[in-house]
Parts: structure tokens; C-alpha cells; sequence
């Protein structure tokens, strides 16, 4: 399966894609994951991309382009993937078709998990309370998503005009949302998740 998660940030598709994982035999390729794992080995590129990132800004789409290329192409990738928090952009779309045409592993489904924006602060000022990530501050979790709206909505258009897209309902418990995903995949997947 290989399968793309959209949706806000804190909208949940790192908590589902590590619920999702499993049922589906593939990896959970974040890329926000992989620019904080930049950031805690303090490389030059995650030096540069802390800033943008605690100002809820976007990292640019060279650098992201090129992390998530490497970690394609790795052998457990090539059974699928669940990619969340790319493509961000539409040109990163655009990337993203390119790349996975050179690979020749084609997209087969696209889900967007919708959640209301205080829904969204609510869950992100939780955990800002717990682990303190600079990006869950409130008025930063504002910020992105403005940036959501501006730049990630149109690649939601770009994927239901495409005929690709499953929208899921990600208000709920985690369970709930698990299930609505893998009933939105259906026929693609059925095994259950736990
Ligand atoms: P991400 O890492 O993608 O953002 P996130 O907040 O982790 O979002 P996610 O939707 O995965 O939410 P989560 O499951 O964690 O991005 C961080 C930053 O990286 C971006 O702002 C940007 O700067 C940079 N970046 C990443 N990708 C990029 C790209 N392609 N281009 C440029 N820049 C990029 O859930 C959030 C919280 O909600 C958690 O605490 C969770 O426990 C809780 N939760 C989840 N589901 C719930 C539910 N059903 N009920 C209650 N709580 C729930």
C-alpha cells in the first residue's frame, strides 16, 4: 500500500500512521519526524530548519524533497509507504509525483483526516503541556495553520480532483478514527488494526 495522509497540523496522521503501520505491513514516513531527527543530531540542515519550524513555518522543499527521496529508497520502502506531513505544497505535490514516477511505485490512495481547528489547538496546547514542543505553543499552532490553509488545502483539491481522495472523520477515539481510515481503504486493505 502506498498511501499518503493529509490533513492539518495536529490533525492526528502521525498517531494514526503509527496505529496504521502494522494492519498495512508498510513504514511511517514522516517528514516531520525526519527534520526533528535532523534537529536532535544538530546536523547544519537541522540547525536550520529548528527556526522554521518553532516559527510554524514551512522548511523548503528542497531540503524536504531530498530527505524523504533518501528515505524512499530504502529497502523498506519498497513495499509501500504511509507518508505523513508530505506533500505540504503543491509544488510539493508535484515533487511528489515526479519522485514516485522515477521509482516507478505509483500513489494508490490518499486520505485526508479532517478535524476542526479547536479541536486542533486543544490537542496541540496538551501536548505543549507535556513535552513542550516550541511548534504545539498555541499561538504558533495558530500560525500553522494559516500556513495549512494557504499552502495545504489546495493540495487536498489537487488530490480530489484527481478522484484520490478519502476524506475521514478524525474527531474521536483513536480507535474510531483507525477504523474509519481502513473502511475509507477498503477494498485496498482489510486487515483490522489493534
Ligand atoms: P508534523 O510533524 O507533520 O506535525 P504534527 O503536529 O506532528 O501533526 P500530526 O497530524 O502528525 O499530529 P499528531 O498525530 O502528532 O510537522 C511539524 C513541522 O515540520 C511543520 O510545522 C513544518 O515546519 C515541518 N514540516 C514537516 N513536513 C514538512 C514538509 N513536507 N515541508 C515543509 N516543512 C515540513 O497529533 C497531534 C496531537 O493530537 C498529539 O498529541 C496526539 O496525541 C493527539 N491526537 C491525535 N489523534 C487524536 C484523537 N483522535 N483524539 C485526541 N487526541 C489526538
Amino acid at each position: 500500500m502506498r498511501l499518503v495522509l493529509l490533513g492539518a497540523p495536529g490533525s492526528g496522521k502521525g498517531t494514526q500512521a503509527e496505529r496504521l503501520k502494522t494492519a498495512l505491513a508498510v513504514p511511517h514516513i514522516s517528514t516531520g519526524d525526519l527534520l526533528r531527527a535532523a534537529v536532535a543530531a544538530g546536523t547544519p540542515l537541522g540547525l536550520k530548519a529548528k527556526v522554521v519550524m518553532d516559527a510554524g513555518q514551512l522548511v523548503s522543499d528542497d531540503v524536504v524533497l531530498g530527505m524523504l527521496e533518501e528515505r524512499l529508497r530504502q529497502s523498506d520502502a519498497h513495499a509501500g509507504f504511509i507518508l505523513d506531513g508530505y506533500p505540504r505544497n503543491l509544488a510539493q505535490a508535484d515533487a511528489l509525483d515526479g519522485l514516485l514516477k522515477r521509482l516507478q511505485q505509483p500513489l494508490q490512495a490518499v486520505v485526508e483526516l479532517r478535524v476542526p481547528a479547536e479541536v486542533i489547538v486543544e490537542r496541540c496546547r496538551l501536548r505543549y503541556e507535556i513535552q513542550g514542543r516550541a511548534d504545539d505553543e498555541p499561538t504558533t499552532v495558530r500560525k500553522r495553520l494559516d500556513v495549512f490553509a494557504a499552502q495545504t488545502a489546495p493540495v487536498i483539491d489537487y488530490y480530489a480532483k484527481r478522484g484520490q481522495l478519502k476524506v475521514v472523520n478524525g474527531v474521536g477515539d483513536l480507535a474510531d478514527v483507525s477504523a474509519r481510515v481502513m473502511a475509507a481503504l477498503a477494498p485496498n486493505a482489510s486487515a483490522a488494526v489493534g
